[in-house]
């Protein structure tokens, strides 16, 4: 089903001329800001020296940083009355990052949403409740605007007040959610454990996951509890927020709307582009942007351009579920670790349950790493043979995948702090030593 055929089914050359054409006005555009005049003058980047995609290498990278380094009006391309909306990255350290929206921004962002609902096979026929934290952060009325402009019936639940969001899935016969996976694993243990409701009695048949990473075993996970389909969904604020990459029914990899974004992967340490297949940082430019375009922006997702077409018949590439970031790789003992290996691990183990946390500490001159894992509450035992036993295992399965054996401490259900948005996985106090 798609929301825009003709869009979403152009062919490659069509494509990448439509993104040449648009390459060349956001170049114009961008030099209406100070950054981009001063930046694009000294690289010696003009918008006639781009007569193929690729040539957009020659203009350099745009950092988080340099989005600091200009807050609050410094990359504005548009006088500040033709904005009307901002929305800033949920970043915990540093000044935040803000992004203005004109009106024809926030058009061409629901339109983008509302290509990816379709995509999903969803519509006006389905009750959705949208999860996701309303206000700076740009899930809720991101998503929001899309789900509108499809026709379906929104519920603009925000995070949070678990009891009441089960509520109003029951009340309202809530088809499709959106919600972060850490926390639509939460509800799945409130729903069992304190409300005893089996969650496939519940009428959905979609979850739109995403803003932080998990693994396809978490998506399989929370397929079976709650026999819906769950959508990987990508998107960062600084390029709008949900809606850059979406999984179509397919559920193979993230289609990236290329129309408005140029997407590139490269090496994070020599920033040289490489070629599809081969994972590496994403780096992308609006194409359609008015108030704030942006170029060459290094997101620090890693992952790779999916090689081959799609079944499902849309053109625009995809990429792959977002292994981490470049700043979240643990170095443990000299060996490189992704949370999103020990979360991959792990969710596979059927006594595991639906939280966990890696702590590290320094024992000595030595990393050590502990991983602190709920028990699945219909496997709970206080039974001290079964409990070493589980422990065995996981730390066996840790260890085989990341090379590392870490000490594993088994908690009950519902010990670890549960996640209402993005999910904090790594406590790591070796710093502090
Ligand atoms: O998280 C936008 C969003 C909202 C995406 C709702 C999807 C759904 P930020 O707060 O700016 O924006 O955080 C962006 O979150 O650079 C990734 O590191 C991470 N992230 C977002 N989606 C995924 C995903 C929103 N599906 C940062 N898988 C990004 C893994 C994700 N990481």
């Amino acid at each position: 089903m798609y929301w825009d055929k003709k869009a979403e089914t152009l062919s490659r050359s069509s494509l990448e001329k439509l993104q040449i054409k648009k390459l060349k006005q956001t170049l114009k555009r961008s030099l209406r800001s100070t950054f981009y005049r001063k930046l694009l003058k000294e690289a010696g980047v003009s918008f006639d020296s781009i007569k193929d995609v690729s040539d957009i290498r020659e203009i350099p990278f745009t950092t988080k940083q340099d989005l600091r380094n200009t807050y609050p009006y410094g990359m504005l391309c548009v006088p500040k009355e033709k904005t009307i909306r901002l929305h800033a990255s949920s970043g915990t350290t540093g000044t935040s990052t803000v992004i203005f929206h004109t009106p024809g921004d926030i058009d061409n962002w629901t339109e983008l949403l509302a290509r990816c609902i379709f995509a999903t096979g969803c519509d006006s026929h389905d009750v959705f409740q949208n999860m996701m934290t309303y206000g700076m952060f740009t899930g809720g009325l991101g998503l929001h605007y899309g789900a509108e402009k499809v026709g379906m019936l929104v519920i603009p639940a925000s995070s949070g007040n678990t009891k009441r969001q089960i509520k109003f899935m029951r009340d309202f016969g809530t088809t499709v959610l959106h919600i972060t996976p850490s926390y639509l694993l939460h509800i799945s243990d409130v729903l069992s454990k304190e409300e005893k409701i089996d969650p496939r009695e519940l009428n959905l048949k979609a979850a739109y996951i995403g803003a932080e990473p998990h693994s396809e075993t978490t998506r399989k996970k929370l397929e079976a509890i709650y026999g819906f389909h769950a959508y990987n969904s990508y998107g960062l604020s600084e390029m709008n927020g949900p809606g850059v990459a979406f999984e179509c029914t397919f559920q193979k990899d993230m289609h990236i709307w290329e129309d408005h974004y140029i997407v590139e992967v490269i090496d994070p340490e020599t920033g040289k582009n490489l070629p599809d297949g081969q994972e590496g940082e994403l780096v992308l430019t609006t194409l359609s942007r008015e108030a704030m375009p942006i170029l060459r922006y290094r997101t620090r997702d890693l992952t790779r351009i999916c090689k081959g077409n799609c079944p499902c018949g849309r053109t625009h590439r995809r990429i792959a579920r977002i292994k981490g970031r470049t700043d979240d790789l643990l170095i443990v003992g000299g060996v490189n670790v992704f949370p999103s290996q020990v979360e991959h691990i792990i969710m596979k183990i059927a006594e595991v349950g639906t939280n966990y946390e890696i702590h590290l500490q320094k024992k000595g001159a030595l990393d050590h790493m502990t991983v602190k894992v709920e028990l699945n509450s219909k496997m709970f035992s206080g039974d001290i043979g079964f409990l070493n036993s589980i422990r065995e295992k996981i730390a066996h399965a840790l260890k085989d995948e990341i090379l590392i054996r870490p000490t594993v401490e088994l908690v009950a259900p519902g010990t670890l702090e549960p996640s209402m948005g993005k999910a904090r996985r790594v406590y790591d106090n070796r710093k502090k030593l």
